[in-house]
């Protein structure tokens, strides 16, 4: 049975951008105490052995705060690792195909960045969510598609039949504008992995969304 999950306040830790694996050990720390509801862990740079080292040190976090842990792209280190899902690109293996090889009871996300991808996404089953964006520009994705801004998220919201968490550019200062799109939730990488203090990003960020949302 999938467990219900919550992406109000998303992070997808970087380690590279953390400062390595045990300074993202530390973020993730921080984070989850701060109101991180979901975690994902994406590391483009690394090879996947590291991955799979990282991710065991982060599973005992997650799960003693009931926070599911997806891993981006690599359903085998999901797999290695005993992680509750996978977060796949459109360039990935399709999110149907991570869902036979994960099962039923693994979380699955997808992303889409226009409203072909969105429609393509409602053909499928077995997504539990989508991200959408970039919303802004942002130096963590470079080769991320066109910024869609606020207009364009709310449009791939109103037409997703999944949950949609916006993605792309969102720090403490555009939140409150990000959530008049009214997504399920708000995913970040450098607002939280580059924050001085990662627990203090996370409360506030989760405390405009509670805000936004009430
Ligand atoms: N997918 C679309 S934009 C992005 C990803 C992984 C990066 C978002 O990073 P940041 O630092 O929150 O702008």
């Amino acid at each position: 049975m999938r467990r219900a999950f919550d992406l109000s306040l998303y992070l997808v830790l970087d380690p590279v951008q953390c400062g390595g694996h045990d300074a993202a050990v530390s973020v993730a720390r921080a984070a989850l105490d701060g109101g991180v509801t979901l975690l994902q862990l994406r590391a483009p740079e690394w090879h996947k052995r590291a991955w799979l080292e990282l991710a065991l040190d982060l599973l005992p976090l997650t799960r003693a705060r009931g926070v599911p842990l997806v891993i981006n792209d690599h359903v085998d280190v999901a797999l290695a690792a005993g992680a509750d899902g996978v977060h796949v690109g459109q360039r990935d293996l399709p999110a149907d195909v991570a869902r036979r090889l994960l099962g039923p009871d693994a979380l699955i996300g997808l992303s889409v960045s226009n409203l072909a991808e969105v429609a393509d996404a409602n053909r499928l089953e077995g997504v539990d969510y989508v991200g959408a964006g970039p919303v802004y520009a942002t130096p963590t994705k470079t080769d991320a598609s066109a910024p869609c801004g606020i207009d364009g998220l709310a449009a791939m919201r109103a037409s997703s039949r999944w949950p949609t968490v916006a993605i792309g550019g969102i720090q403490a200062h555009n939140a409150a504008d990000v959530m008049r799109a009214q997504p399920a939730g708000l995913a970040v990488v450098s607002a939280i992995c580059k924050a001085a203090d990662p627990r203090a990003a996370s409360a506030e960020l989760r405390e405009i969304i509670r805000r936004a949302s009430s």
